[in-house]
């Protein structure tokens, strides 16, 4: 996929001012994401150095071993590396806020993102998918329809793979999954079709307000490429740009795509593309996730029956609404990847069964009202652990039932006392779990090692 060096330097230099030989790249963050663009700058000839706060950063032995050559300032910013910088490459972990770089931005330093770069290096189309939740499934769900219907797609961005190792695929379309910090640093990419799912608080720890975190992600919008939107979500609506071809979805109301809910059908237009009870994904939100995937498939011009096939035979991701127990006749769901309170609200509200729920961690700023009425209408107890527990426990209604554990071990144990045949207990956190674990897959882990070792104990 990637384009001729020759032609690729040219397009850097016209879309994002790197000169080869001029430009001084700072890469700042040495993760999944400084590795990728170390390689890239390397291949394609920039200087570059690389800074990270970290005394040791997660892919610095990599990058010794790969580029031991190059630069590496490690346990701090070091402040002479940015005043030489013309360009700053700064990774979606690190804030734009900090001092250093912002003092370099007011030198007149460029900040550009592995995206960017992404997008000056292929010639060939890129779905994007941004949203508060339901990114990685969307995502996912392209690459598998891609998949059946014989397509070579590279999937990846802030799902999996980094983007610009993606290149090494030589895909004929690319479907990147965006953060609101990718997409707060970009500014180059043109996909052809594009979504934002929907927009409730999250990393308002980062973005400050939802009104700057959504209109991070409206940057996704960049250039003409079809505009795929959720009739359901006002916030999403209003990205709606006069001039561009957009197609909407909804699971509430007709649009372009949406699910006739007497029939029971996935809509695309006047064309009933197929019954909502043959998708093996479960859910409300799922049904939306499913619409938006058939537009965007759509759009990138993909056929429909490797559409269909896809739906019929994807069931998820792990962590997910994923059920890891079914044990006297208590179901225990592991929803770790609930790391804000949409994601939790949307898992609580497909339940017509008494809910326990697990949750709490860090709420990264979020206000959790929302969380009041769909606990109080699904749960019977709720169980907070983590940095933010206690907000949690404050969010809901004063006759609620609940319980404060300090470890996933103790929850778990808790929930087994309080759940009676036919409940369901979730663990759908509604907060990051950085607080307590290294990520929400440790999290899952750990619910569903203490979910086994419990009902082994029956
Ligand atoms: N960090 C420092 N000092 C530094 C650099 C980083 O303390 O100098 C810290 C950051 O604050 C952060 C962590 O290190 O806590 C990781 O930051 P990073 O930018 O180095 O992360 P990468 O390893 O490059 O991973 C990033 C995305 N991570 C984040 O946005 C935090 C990954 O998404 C993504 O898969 C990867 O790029 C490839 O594109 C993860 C994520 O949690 C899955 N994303 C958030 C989410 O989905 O909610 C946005
Ligand atoms: P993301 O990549 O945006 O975090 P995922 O597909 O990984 O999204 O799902 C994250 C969480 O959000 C899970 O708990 C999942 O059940 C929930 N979820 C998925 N799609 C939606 C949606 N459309 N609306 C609300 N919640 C959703």
């Amino acid at each position: 996929m990637l384009k001729e060096q020759e032609s690729v330097l040219t397009v850097l230099q016209q879309k994002l001012g790197l000169n080869s030989e001029t430009a001084k790249v700072l890469v700042v963050g040495l993760g999944s994401t400084g590795l990728s663009v170390a390689r890239f700058l390397k291949n394609i000839g920039l200087q570059f150095a690389i800074v990270d706060s970290r005394n040791k950063p997660p892919e610095i032995d990599r990058m010794v071993e790969e580029m031991p050559d190059v630069a590496v300032f490690t346990g701090g910013f070091d402040q002479a590396a940015f005043e030489v910088a013309t360009h700053l490459l700064v990774s979606p972990g690190v804030s734009l806020d900090e001092l250093s770089i912002q003092k370099s931005m007011q030198a007149g330093c460029q900040v550009v993102s592995d995206i960017d770069l992404f997008a000056c290096a292929t010639d060939k189309p890129i779905v994007a998918i941004t949203g508060s939740n339901g990114k990685s499934t969307v995502t996912t769900l392209l690459g598998e329809m891609a998949k059946h219907a014989g397509i070579d797609a590279a999937i990846g961005g802030n799902l999996g793979v980094p983007a610009l190792d993606l290149l090494q695929q030589s895909a004929s379309i690319t479907v990147l999954e965006l953060s609101s910090f990718q997409l707060e640093r970009t500014s180059v990419l043109e996909p052809v079709a594009a979504t934002v799912l929907n927009v409730s608080d999250d990393h308002l720890d980062r973005h400050q307000s939802l009104e700057r975190y959504a209109a991070e992600k409206q940057r996704i919008f960049n250039g003409q490429g079809v505009m795929v939107l959720n009739r359901d979500d006002p916030r999403v609506m209003v990205m709606r740009e006069a001039g561009r071809t957009v197609r909407t979805f909804s699971v509430q109301q007709q649009a372009d795509y949406y699910w006739d809910q007497q029939q029971d059908m996935l809509m695309a237009g006047d064309e009933a593309v197929m019954p909502a009870t043959e998708l093996a994904l479960q859910g409300l939100h799922n049904i939306a996730n499913a619409l938006a995937a058939i537009a965007l498939a759509d759009a990138a011009g993909f056929k429909r029956e490797p559409m269909r096939q896809a739906l019929r035979r994807f069931q998820g991701l792990p962590h997910r609404m994923q059920t890891v127990a079914e044990v006297n006749g208590v179901q225990w769901i592991n929803d770790s990847k609930a790391t804000n309170v949409g994601a939790c609200v949307a898992a609580l509200n497909g339940f017509d069964r008494n809910v326990v729920l697990i949750a709490g961690g860090d709420a990264k700023g979020a206000d959790l009202s929302a969380l009041t009425p769909a606990v109080a209408e699904h749960c019977k107890a709720v169980i907070v652990m983590g940095k933010d527990g206690a907000l949690i426990a404050d969010s809901v209604t004063d006759d609620m039932p609940r319980y404060t554990a300090e470890h996933m071990n103790e929850a778990v144990e808790m929930a087994h006392k309080v759940a009676k045949k036919g409940d369901v207990v979730l663990l759908s956190p509604a907060c990051a779990s950085l607080d307590q674990y290294k990520n929400y897959r440790q999290r899952g882990d750990k619910f569903t090692r203490a979910v086994k070792q419990q009902v082994q104990s029956i």
